[in-house]
């Protein structure tokens, strides 16, 4: 066995996004593609003698090879020891929970999460830090810098590892540990909730499916819910990780979790359904006839926290994405704990979560999560679920209900515009903050706009400044339009528009999203004049 030093040239493009370095299979496969951006972490990281790292992803098509490559980089660059999910999985929450409670120095996740997978699908990587949480902007911009310049990669020409087999083997100075995927994560939620109370509900009858959506959830769910909560075999569906996710797109929403939504909708429902996304850590929470929006979802985990026993202490704080609907800040004045809005992208809570600012965060994108790791977190949110049904006895209708009438009713949703033309999606952008300076005291569609501008974040812990994150659009009511562009897409540009109206009053909580939501897509349009521009006249997903 020896380590080579082989030349290579940079290529275009390896800036990480939102979470991490996505594209397409194909160009993963690219010889040398992956191994500059390896290459580039661990320029990045310096010197790596005596450090521990966690590998592991969600299973998708190109994720044993690249378990592979990566272990054979990290001995060439005199890593001690990789942690590594059998089978080269771990979801992304698991990496979280093995950095944290091991003690590593970081990890690396593969996965481009609720992109689809396969051949033609799409393939990501990504480097979280110490904490277990997605590395920070600093570190991201180092990584893509070194990609800029790299012109060679240290490797091993050892064999292959055998991933299937728990233990510990060595690939040349490095020891490799195989870990079962489930373990840590399944002893951290086994702490968190009362799995004596929810194994009370689940024998008394009550019924639920999880969706796993063929993707990295499966196990995980089936071992916990299935297993350890004792719910009946085939409560959890769709829960084997497939290379391709059975050809599906792995995204937990009603739109692409139908199947689940239409059993939900039946006569026969059962009374919970949920699903995650490619890498775990996405959630829907579904009750009879109801897709909870996540925004309500956060807001209800935060109002009826003090319910699951490792939260029973409180809460110091939730942090939500600037996107993500304001029905949490209610929560958080009536519980008198401050509520921080940030960009977009699990690694901006990271601060505001070591620094014990917040207990709780959420994004409008299925994602919800806590301080007991460093990403979101899908399987933590179902079971927080189960955890207030038990407590409770109520049903998640109820739970909604309930809380829209004591805090009012955040409508909310968010229309994708998938693979526009990306120079006309920039120019459409472009002309929207152009126009935001104006906006201030006009009225439109019958509100009044308050706040026009491009969200800046300066993080209240480190001081550190994001500056364009989305154009928001706020009226006196608080009522609000938000466009941004995706940074997780791998074709063209992606417009999200979000939308949200706040109605107090309950005998108006029954209306249709969509039309309560009208006027506010009526100002989206005539602000952004998207048709026009970008020559779509619906949305690909409306969520
Ligand atoms: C999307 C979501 C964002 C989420 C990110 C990663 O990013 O909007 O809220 O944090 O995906 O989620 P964007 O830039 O495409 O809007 V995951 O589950 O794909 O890691
Ligand atoms: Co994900």
């Amino acid at each position: 066995m020896t380590i080579q030093t082989i030349a290579t040239t940079p290529f275009a493009g390896q800036r990480p996004g939102t979470s991490g370095l996505r594209k397409k299979v194909t160009e993963f496969q690219q010889p040398g593609y992956l191994e500059n951006f390896v290459e580039a972490i661990f320029l990045t990281l310096g010197d790596c003698s005596g450090r521990t790292l966690v590998l592991g992803g969600d299973g998708r098509f190109f994720n044993r090879e690249a378990v592979q490559t990566i272990l054979r980089m990290a001995a060439a660059h005199k890593v001690a020891k990789v942690l590594v999910g059998r089978g080269g999985i771990l979801s992304t929450p698991a990496v979280s929970c093995v950095i944290r409670k091991h003690g590593a120095n970081g990890g690396i996740v593969l996965s481009a999460s609720h992109n689809p997978g396969g051949p033609d699908g799409d393939f990501g990587i990504k480097y979280n830090i110490e904490n277990g949480g997605p590395a920070p902007e600093k570190i991201t911009e180092a990584i893509f810098a070194h990609t800029l310049t790299v012109n060679a990669y240290r490797i091993s020409d050892a064999g292959p590892v055998d991933l299937d087999r728990i233990g510990t083997t060595q690939l040349e100075d490095m020891q490799v540990e195989v870990i079962d995927p489930v373990a840590d994560y399944a002893e951290l939620m086994e702490r968190l909730f009362d799995f004596d109370a929810i194994r009370a509900l689940f024998s008394k009858g009550f019924r639920m499916r999880f969706d796993g959506m063929s993707a990295v959830s499966g196990p995980y769910a089936k071992a916990i819910i299935e297993g350890m909560l004792g719910a009946p075999a085939g409560t959890v569906i769709n829960g084997e990780p497939r290379e391709d996710f059975g050809g599906h797109h792995p995204d937990p929403n009603p739109v692409n979790a139908a199947e689940l939504v239409a059993l939900m909708d039946g006569a026969d429902a059962p009374d919970f359904g949920a699903a995650s996304d490619g890498d775990g850590d996405r959630n829907m929470i579904v009750g009879r006839r109801l897709a909870v929006s996540p925004s309500d979802s956060l807001a209800i985990i935060a109002a009826n926290a003090t319910l699951a026993p490792g939260y029973r202490a409180g809460l110091t704080g939730i942090a939500r994405s600037m996107p993500t609907s304001q029905a949490a800040d209610r929560v958080a004045a009536a519980l008198g704990i401050p509520c921080y809005e940030t960009p977009t992208g699990w690694k901006y809570f990271g601060n505001l979560l070591d620094a014990g600012m917040a207990t709780l965060c959420g994004e409008e994108s299925y994602g919800t999560g806590s301080d007991h790791i460093r990403e979101k977190d899908g399987l933590w949110a179902v079971l927080f679920w189960l955890n207030l049904l038990a407590a409770t006895g109520k049903s998640v209708n109820q739970l909604v209900e309930e809380h829209w009438a004591r805090f009012g009713r955040n409508y909310y949703s968010r229309h994708d515009y998938e693979a526009v033309d990306a120079e006309a999606a920039d120019q459409m952008m472009g002309a929207l903050r152009g126009k935001l300076a104006e906006l201030p005291g006009q009225d439109l569609g019958g509100y009044t706009v308050q706040l026009a501008d491009d969200f800046v974040y300066t993080d209240p812990v480190d001081n550190s400044v994001a500056t364009r994150q989305g154009v928001r659009i706020v009226m006196t009511d608080g009522s609000r339009v938000v466009l941004r562009l995706s940074g997780t897409g791998t074709e063209g540009a992606t417009v999200r528009i979000y939308l949200e109206r706040y109605e107090a009053d309950p005998a108006r909580h029954g209306l249709d999203t969509q039309a309560a939501l009208a006027p506010l897509i009526a100002i989206a349009e005539q602000l952004s004049a998207l048709k026009a521009r970008t020559g779509r006249q619906q949305p690909s997903v409306v969520t």
